[in-house]
């Protein structure tokens, strides 16, 4: 199973999408798949153009944060979404890649929690998949969105390096499974097309009602950290545009956009 490769014609016999995966550009080594998808969407790709790589050796995360991404184990993988939104509007797609990634993980028998705004962990806390939005927008519209995911697979301790070993996990971890990435990566497009779905026919505030029912993050405590902040208080919940609504202890109700979650 080491010899497993994610080329498009592999991942194709798994798909059941009209839209998402339809044109996949498989690279064995990219920067980013992000930024590679990002410049074929410059380049007028259709919707639902997608990237995979075997490797990023600039794979990232938000703030400028390094996505660690071993050769041949893991996916990296960013599609090119073209919604009729506002930019106001677009930060929940965010939450339809977790929520594909969360059903993925789901699938292959693993437990798996939602973090906001952008981690599926396992329930000991292990981060096993992160997503990164980048928008490309007018001032009224949106030209077009990157959505990337990595999603740790077969990926071993020995495949990591020190700054993760304590805080990662892969399929192959929980389950002591090898998996055929293909076969994983064919059931994140299905999955990321179903929520793409409901977000352009049940609306933006769908999905983040669907996040919400899976993460259960109403009524706990939770404290998140800006570069410059801290904010404390009781999650009331996701707001439609997907700020997360946090009651402090005067009784004001914050809404927070961005940040790390302390769990
Ligand atoms: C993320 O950022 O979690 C977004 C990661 C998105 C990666 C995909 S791969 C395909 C596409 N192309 C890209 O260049 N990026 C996307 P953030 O919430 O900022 O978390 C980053 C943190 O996660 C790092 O600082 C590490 O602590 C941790 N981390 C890095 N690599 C990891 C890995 N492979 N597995 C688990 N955790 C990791």
């Amino acid at each position: 199973m080491n010899s497993d490769r994610l080329r498009a014609g592999e991942i194709e016999r798994y798909l059941t999408t009209r839209l998402v995966g339809r044109q996949i550009f498989y690279r064995d080594s990219v920067g980013s798949t992000n930024e590679e998808a990002f410049d074929l969407a410059v380049g007028g790709c259709p919707e639902g153009t997608c990237v995979v790589a075997e490797t990023q050796s600039l794979g990232r995360g938000r703030l400028k944060r390094k996505w660690h991404s071993p050769y041949g184990k893991n996916i990296y993988l960013s599609c090119v979404l073209r919604p009729a939104l506002r930019p106001s509007e677009v930060y929940p797609l965010t939450f339809i890649s977790c929520l594909a990634a969360f059903d993925t993980v789901s699938s292959v028998g693993i437990e798996p929690r939602l973090k906001w705004p952008n981690d599926v962990l396992t329930s000991d806390g292990r981060k096993v998949c992160g997503t990164l939005l980048e928008i490309s927008a007018y001032p009224d519209v949106v030209r077009f969105v990157v959505v990337g995911v990595g999603l740790n697979v077969n990926m071993g301790l020995d495949d990591m390096e020190e700054e993760i070993r304590n805080r990662a996990t892969s399929l192959f971890l929980e389950t002591k499974k090898r998996f055929e990435r293909a076969h994983i990566c064919g059931m994140l497009l299905n999955n990321l097309e179903k929520y793409y779905d409901i977000a352009l026919n049940r609306g933006v505030g769908e999905i983040c009602r669907l996040w919400e029912e899976r993460a259960g993050v109403r009524g706990k405590y939770m404290e998140i950290t800006q570069a410059d902040r801290v904010y404390r208080g009781v999650s009331q919940g996701v707001a439609a545009d997907g700020a997360l609504l946090l009651l402090s202890e005067n009784g004001t109700i914050t809404r927070v956009i961005a940040g790390d979650v302390s769990l």
